[in-house]
């Protein structure tokens, strides 16, 4: 079995000590470490999912797979995030929505977009309204990014962006959200800014939004991407 695979089992054992050396062995073997992320850390998140799905695994071993996963995250961050940035972007305040503790692909968003050059204050997983607009207010931000996957929680990004219309503040930030049962539909429904599907493209996305909003005259037409 490759060191990929065991990463996979590890993960969907939960069992992080491990992931944390299988993923240092990985890349000592040279593995890309896009690679390792997904045939080994997210394929193995995959298969709990699917289990959990199935009923086959519940709440407390999905949860210490998700340590596992994050500890394998942690370790491979530098290696994913290589290129020093060329310059500072602005700031973002980043988020799990209220009533919702997924935080795995939070954590994914916050990498991708301090690799291309945004400071990122994460404000952690079930974190209310007033913790996106407070915070955003004290430290400045350009962009609030919310991230939600559970259908139930969806609704709490309405309230986020309500609250900044109340506050006469919407103007002032560009909105994205994104995580799996969001779209660009609901985006759209909700008055964000800008929904994309993962963080390599939310990051991309971001860089964008930020310098059209200063009215730099970058091209960005070879880059693609899923703005909203
Ligand atoms: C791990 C997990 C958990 C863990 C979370 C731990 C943690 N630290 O994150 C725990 C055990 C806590 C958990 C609990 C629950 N979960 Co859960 N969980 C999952 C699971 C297996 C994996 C999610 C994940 O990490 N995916 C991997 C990451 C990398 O993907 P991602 O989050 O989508 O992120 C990517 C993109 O979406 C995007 N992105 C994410 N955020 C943002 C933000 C922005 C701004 C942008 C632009 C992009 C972006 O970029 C990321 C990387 O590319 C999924 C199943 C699945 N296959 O997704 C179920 C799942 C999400 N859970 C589900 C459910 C039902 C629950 C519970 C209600 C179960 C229960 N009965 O208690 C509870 C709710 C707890 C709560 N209040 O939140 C359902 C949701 C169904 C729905 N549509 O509402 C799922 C889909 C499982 C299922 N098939 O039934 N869960």
């Amino acid at each position: 079995m490759s060191v990929i695979q065991d990463i996979s089992e590890s993960i969907q054992k939960g069992k992080a000590k491990n992931a944390k050396h299988l993923v240092l062995q990985a890349l000592d073997e040279g593995y890309d470490p896009k690679i390792i992320l997904n045939k080994g850390l997210l394929a193995g998140m995959m298969i709990v999912g699917e289990r959990f799905k199935r009923d086959e695994v519940f709440v407390p071993e999905v949860l210490v797979a998700s340590r596992a996963m994050n500890t394998g995250l942690s370790i491979l961050e530098s290696h994913l995030v290589k290129e020093k940035p060329d310059a500072f972007l602005g700031k973002v305040v980043l988020g799990t929505v209220r009533g919702d503790w997924h935080d795995i692909g939070k954590h994914m968003v916050a990498m991708m977009l301090r690799g291309a050059g945004f400071e990122v204050v994460d404000i952690g997983y079930d974190a209310d309204t007033s913790a996106f607009i407070d915070t955003a207010e004290a430290i400045e931000a350009d962009i609030i990014c919310m991230s939600a996957l559970l259908t139930t929680t969806m609704p709490a990004m309405q309230e986020v962006i309500d609250a900044l219309k109340r506050k006469g503040l919407r103007d002032k930030y560009i909105v994205m959200i994104g995580g799996a049962p969001v779209n660009q539909c609901f985006a759209q429904e909700i008055d964000a800014d800008i929904y994309t599907s993962d963080a390599m493209s939310c990051a991309r996305e971001a860089r964008k939004a930020v310098l059209k909003k200063r009215g730099s005259h970058e091209i960005f037409e070879s880059e693609g991407g899923s703005a909203g």
